[in-house]
Order: structure tokens, then C-alpha cells, then sequence
């Protein structure tokens, strides 16, 4: 393409490698601070934030909620992760939602939030996430700040380009981000890869009742990697436009090796003809196996489900579906400005932003204005779909939002900055410092069709001196800056719990009032439920030993337990009796192997313990949940393998032996 901007690639790679894609420094970081910015975070003692922000944590595999602009955690929510301080991936009911084809796998690698959309605005449903790593997406119901449901993507090798949403939320999507050899023979020599590695990207549906995932269609693509993608809007609707690197196809050392070409993609599908293809029976279901995870709410229990097979599209029997759009060096994020019709890539190596015209990139395709074709994709001539370049932007742009009033921001991680900038005519007209290498940014409802401006969060993967030293490792963190003048200010630094990718705000009231205060105790359909104290039992089966427990306030039934032998499994089956706002009780017995549980009021939740000596095993509630929580506590007796002591279970009647209270008479001989 034109020698100016092969040329201005040419320097920015020159200064990547130069700085090895590490960051510069930015100077004066207090100077940046304006002087009111206190007032503009300060949510005085018992007041609330205006925005819930859903934080992805990264390498943690939980979701961090934050209040904004106070910068407050509200609550940690476990997605891709086990959390000790739940139970979540502990309790019996929770385990099945970690369950994968290759069994329990505990963590990922969570890096995109998406919060369900209709019409393009938030709805306050639904937040999905990524797995990266071993390919899932997560839905999170927004009514209970709990995983309601997990979904394998079988055919995928790394869950990066994911999960992000069509505008009416009818599909989360996700592309796979490793080429790998997909059916047929998967043991190919690697550098193979030009002739046997494939990628792949899937639709999966969400049911607009329930919210409930499943996998639609999975497109077959060029062995590329995906990177990022977003859903058309308005105009654009019906389209999809994901960002691929390494269309060189490099199967090693591709710090050099995919940055060889000047141009790499972005894939435009439009996935209305997909849907239709699939519905007319041009896909071929293949076999495959993944595993489906949905939490009940009222049976408070997850249930794994493994499926055998998925629709897969090979677009040599689709025409027309898609194209590839040239875009300077190494795209990361690709994002679809409010209105639909503007579609920015980032390139990381890039030392301009590309901004596409949707009506453009139709005439291209009516037209036939190609420049040339990549693995028989017709590939869109850049000039003709080209709507502006943004020159100098900064170095390392990764990311953009969008605000409410045609402005653009776009996160550079090299330079460490955010820069605004025009939409119609892509000057740049602003850019402040991060401290210090951002990754993503969030404006307040940023990628939606109805921005809310106002603020905007930088996630910074680096805080060197920002925060008082905690060993090698410091805080990662966020920066809430000011959108609502025409200069960007900087108002708050807040620590993160993880690496933060991205985030979503929404609005408080969207989600605030729908929040679930407690599961009533009639509705409550888990097998192992007790309803009030006079339906908690002891029973044995085999080596197992199931124990029906209440918990209210402040005492746990039964809270004396016998009969039990060294090698039997107990389950304690808790249900907390309580129809209270904010009164969960929690249990954990001693030298479990395991984690305590955390049951919420009308909930039935179990922890597995295994007994592995004899002797007297106290175990208690974890929640101070009164002024006599420290009472409520009780005592599994463990006999030796073999011995008789007869099964019984009680609270309150379990007295001294009147005659003989001095010696401790033992249950064992006590008459039946
Ligand atoms: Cu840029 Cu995984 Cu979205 Cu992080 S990715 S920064
Ligand atoms: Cu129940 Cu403490």
C-alpha cells in the first residue's frame, strides 16, 4: 500500500523493538491531579455510588465490582476460580460448574466483560466473561452477583477474541485466539501449521428468557489468531468484525515472525447469513465434547452436562459471508463506534489508527473493489473502505471507547496515555498520562449504541511507585479520569484485585433494585434440604453419611453427632432457616481438606468431610451472625473403623448422665 505509511510502520516497529514493547514513563504524575478532585469521588458514609463497575480480574479468573467514582470493591465474584471465602468450587453443588472435557480445571485467564444489551443499551441481566485458556464462557446473573452458568467451547484453542455480544445480546461470540488442526488428524508435525491448522470462530445463542448459552454455529476460518472482535450496531447490525494477527502463519518466535507483514486483518462476518446457512442445513454437525455447566437456583445445586457434537459452517458452502479488511500492523482491538457506522482498529504496531466506514466497506463489497484475496476470502481495498487515519496518535494503541459526544479514546500502552480523539474528522484533540501501561479503558456504557460518558477507567498493568511497596509483586490498578469537559482530568487512582483487562459500568439503578435479598425457604428444591429443624436427620449409606443441618440464629441442628467411623464421607447438608437480608451462616469443620461454605438465607449448600482419625471433631459457623455466633458451634464423635457406637444426632438433649456426670459416661453404652 502507500509508501508514506509503510514507511511510518517501519519507525514504529523500529521503536517497538527498540523498546521491546515495554513502556515509557510519563513525567509530573501529581501535576496531573486537578484540585477538586476529591469532591468529584467523594461518596460520603452511607451514601451510593452511582455505577457498578465489573472488573475482570484476570489471571485471578474472578470478577472485581467496584462502585464508581469512589473506586470501592463491593464484592469479589468467583467465575473461572475456586473462593474460599464462598465455598465457590468447594461446596458439593459448586464443583460441577468447574467441570470441563478434560474434568475439573479451577482457574482461567479471564480478560473481557460483557454486559447483556437489548436494543444496544444495557438491560441489567447478564455480565459474560472469557476463559482463556482452556476455552469457556461464563454468564453471571446481575440479580445475584453469582456464575449462573459455563460453557465450553470445544474446537478453539484459547478464548481470547471472546465474549463479546450482538446488539440484542441473541449471541455472545468466540474466536479462537491459537490456530490449531481441528478435526480429522490432530497430530501434525508444528510446522505443518501452513497446511493443517485452522481457526475457528462460534455463535452461541443466548436465550433471551433465561439467558441460558448454547453453542449455534461454528464458523471454519484461515489458521489464523484472533485477537479481539465487536458486534455491529444500527446500520451495521447484522455484522461481526473480529482482529487477526499472524495472517503470515508463523508457527514460532511470532514476536518477529507475525509482525513481518505490513498489514494484517480484520474479519468482517456477517452472521445473519450465517444464522440463515446453518438454519438451511449448510453446516455439518461434527463430533465434539464439551462440557454445558448451569447453577438451579432452586435446587442451589450445578449440574454438568457433556455434549457430543456441534454445527460447524465451512464457508467454502457459504458465499458471501465474509471478508478481510487490511489493517496496519498486529490489530489488538477492534471497536464499533455508537452509531454503527465507524469500525477502529488498534494496531499494536501501528503508528496511525485506521478508522473504517461501514456504508464504505458495503460499496466495497457491492463493487467488488478488492485488492486481491487471502486464503480465497475477498480482501476489501484499504483505501476504499477507509474513512479517516488518526496520525500520531501515541505509540502501542490497544483499545478505544466511545463517548456521547463523538469522541473517541483510545488506550496506548507504549506511550502511556489515553488519547481523544474526533470521529468525523480523526484529529486528536486531547491525551493524559496513565500511570503506567494501560491496557484497556472504559468509558461509562462505552461500548453500547447510548453512551453515559462522564467517566472514564484506565487498567493499568503497571504501578511501579503509585502505591506504598508490597514485595515483588505491587498492585495493579485503575485510574478514574473526568470525560465531562473537553480535557480529559485525572480524579482517582484505585488498586484492582488482579490484572484488570477489561470492564463495563452500568448505571446503579439498572441492576440495585432486582437484587436478590434472600431464596425463600418454600421454594427450595435441593434433595438434601431440611425446612426447619424438626426435618434434620442423620442417615447412613454404606460409607457415607448424610447430615440434614439447620443453621439459625445462633445454633446449628444437630449439633451433637455420634456413630460415625474413621473412612466414612460425610456430608453436611447445611440449609440456613433464616428469611433475613444479609444473615448468611457459614461452616467449616476441623482438618477438613476443603473449604468452609457460605450459605445464604433459604440456601442448602454441602461440604464434603472425610474422617481420617478418631476423635472429637468440632466444627462451627463462620459468620459472625449474632451476639452469640461464638456459641454456635457443635462436635462430630469419630470412632475407630469397626466400632459400634450407634448413629444419633441431637441439639439440646445431649445432657451428662445425671448419676455419672463426673466420668463422662460414653454414648456408646447408652440403651436405645
Ligand atoms: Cu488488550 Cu486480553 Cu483485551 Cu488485556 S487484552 S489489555
Ligand atoms: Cu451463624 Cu455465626
Amino acid at each position: 500500500m502507500n509508501i508514506s505509511s509503510k514507511f511510518l510502520s517501519i519507525i514504529a516497529l523500529g521503536v517497538m523493538a527498540s523498546v521491546a514493547f515495554y513502556s515509557c514513563k510519563p513525567k509530573g504524575a501529581e501535576a496531573a491531579i486537578s484540585g477538586d478532585a476529591a469532591s468529584k469521588v467523594y461518596v460520603a458514609p452511607g451514601k451510593y455510588d452511582e455505577f457498578y463497575d465489573f472488573v475482570s480480574g484476570g489471571f485471578n479468573g474472578q470478577i472485581g465490582v467496584y462502585g464508581i467514582p469512589s473506586g470501592r470493591l463491593l464484592r469479589i465474584i468467583p467465575v473461572f476460580s475456586t473462593h474460599p471465602e464462598s465455598g465457590w468450587g468447594y461446596s458439593e453443588e459448586t464443583r460441577p460448574m468447574l467441570n470441563t472435557s478434560h474434568g475439573q480445571v479451577p482457574w482461567d485467564d479471564l480478560h473481557h466483560i460483557a454486559l447483556s444489551t437489548t436494543n444496544g443499551e444495557h438491560d441489567g441481566r447478564w455480565v459474560f466473561a472469557n476463559g482463556n485458556n482452556t476455552p469457556r464462557i461464563a454468564r453471571i446473573d446481575m440479580k445475584t452477583f453469582r456464575t449462573a452458568e459455563i460453557i465450553e467451547i470445544p474446537n478453539s484453542a484459547g478464548n481470547h477474541s471472546s465474549p463479546f455480544i450482538t446488539e440484542n445480546t441473541e449471541y455472545t461470540i468466540a474466536g479462537t485466539r491459537f490456530s490449531v488442526p481441528i478435526q480429522g488428524n490432530l497430530d501434525v508435525p508444528i510446522n505443518t501449521y501452513k497446511q493443517n491448522f485452522k481457526g475457528t470462530v462460534s455463535f452461541i445463542k443466548v436465550d433471551s428468557s433465561s439467558g441460558n448459552m448454547s453453542i449455534a454455529f461454528q464458523i471454519l476460518t484461515p489458521g489464523i489468531n484472533f485477537d479481539l472482535s465487536r458486534a455491529g450496531k444500527g446500520k451495521s447490525h447484522d455484522w461481526f468484525f473480529f482482529s487477526c494477527y499472524n495472517s503470515e502463519k508463523a508457527n514460532t518466535l511470532l514476536e518477529v515472525n507475525a509482525s513481518a507483514k505490513d498489514k494484517d486483518f480484520i474479519m468482517a462476518v456477517n452472521w445473519k447469513k450465517a444464522e440463515a446457512y446453518a438454519k438451511a442445513g449448510k453446516g455439518k454437525m461434527v463430533a465434539a465434547e464439551y462440557a454445558h455447566n448451569v447453577y438451579n437456583e432452586k435446587t442451589h445445586s450445578g449440574t454438568s452436562t457433556i455434549e457430543k457434537q456441534v454445527l460447524l459452517l465451512d464457508p467454502k458452502d457459504c458465499p458471501d459471508m465474509i471478508y478481510f479488511i487490511p489493517c496496519p500492523k498486529s490489530p489488538h482491538g477492534t471497536d464499533v463506534d455508537p452509531t454503527g457506522e465507524y469500525i477502529v482498529g488498534s494496531g499494536k504496531l501501528a503508528a496511525l489508527i485506521p478508522v473504517f466506514s461501514f456504508t464504505k466497506i458495503l460499496q466495497a463489497i457491492a463493487n467488488k473493489t478488492y485488492d486481491g484475496s487471502f486464503d480465497g476470502f475477498p480482501v476489501l481495498k484499504y483505501e476504499a473502505v477507509l474513512h479517516g487515519e488518526v496520525q500520531k496518535p501515541g505509540l502501542g494503541p490497544l483499545h478505544t471507547e466511545f463517548d456521547n459526544n463523538g469522541y473517541a479514546y483510545t488506550s496506548m500502552f507504549v506511550s502511556s496515555e489515553i488519547v481523544k480523539w474526533n470521529i468525523k474528522d480523526v484529529k486528536v484533540v486531547d491525551r493524559v498520562p496513565t500511570y503506567y501501561s494501560i491496557g484497556h479503558l472504559s468509558v461509562m456504557g462505552g461500548p453500547t449504541a447510548k453512551p453515559y460518558g462522564k467517566y472514564m477507567i484506565a487498567y493499568n498493568k503497571i504501578t511501579k511507585d503509585r502505591y506504598l511497596p508490597t514485595g515483588p509483586e505491587l498492585a495493579q490498578s485503575a485510574q478514574l479520569y473526568d470525560i465531562s469537559g473537553d480535557k480529559m482530568k485525572m480524579i482517582l487512582d484505585f488498586p484492582t484485585v488482579g490484572e484488570p483487562h477489561y470492564a463495563e459500568a452500568i448505571p446503579a439503578a439498572k441492576i440495585s433494585k432486582n437484587s436478590v435479598k434472600i431464596y425463600k425457604i418454600e421454594e427450595n428444591a435441593h434433595p438434601f434440604v431440611a425446612k426447619g429443624e424438626g426435618q434434620t436427620k442423620v442417615e447412613r449409606k454404606g460409607n457415607q453419611v448424610h447430615v440434614y443441618m439447620t443453621a439459625i440464629r445462633s445454633h446449628l441442628t444437630p449439633d451433637n453427632i455420634e456413630g460415625v467411623k474413621v473412612g466414612d464421607e460425610i456430608y453436611f447438608h447445611v440449609t440456613n432457616l433464616e428469611q433475613d437480608w444479609d444473615v448468611p451462616h457459614g461452616f467449616a469443620i476441623k482438618n477438613a481438606n476443603n473449604a468452609e461454605i457460605l450459605i445464604m438465607p433459604g440456601e442448602t449448600q454441602t461440604l464434603k468431610y472425610t474422617a481420617d482419625k478418631a476423635g472429637i471433631v468440632p466444627f462451627y459457623c463462620t459468620d459472625f451472625c449474632s451476639a452469640l455466633h461464638q456459641e454456635m458451634q457443635g462436635y462430630l464423635r469419630v470412632s475407630p473403623p469397626g466400632s459400634n457406637v450407634a448413629l444419633t444426632f441431637s441439639t439440646g438433649t445431649n445432657l451428662p448422665a445425671a448419676t455419672d456426670s463426673a466420668k463422662g459416661s460414653s454414648s456408646a453404652s447408652k440403651p436405645k
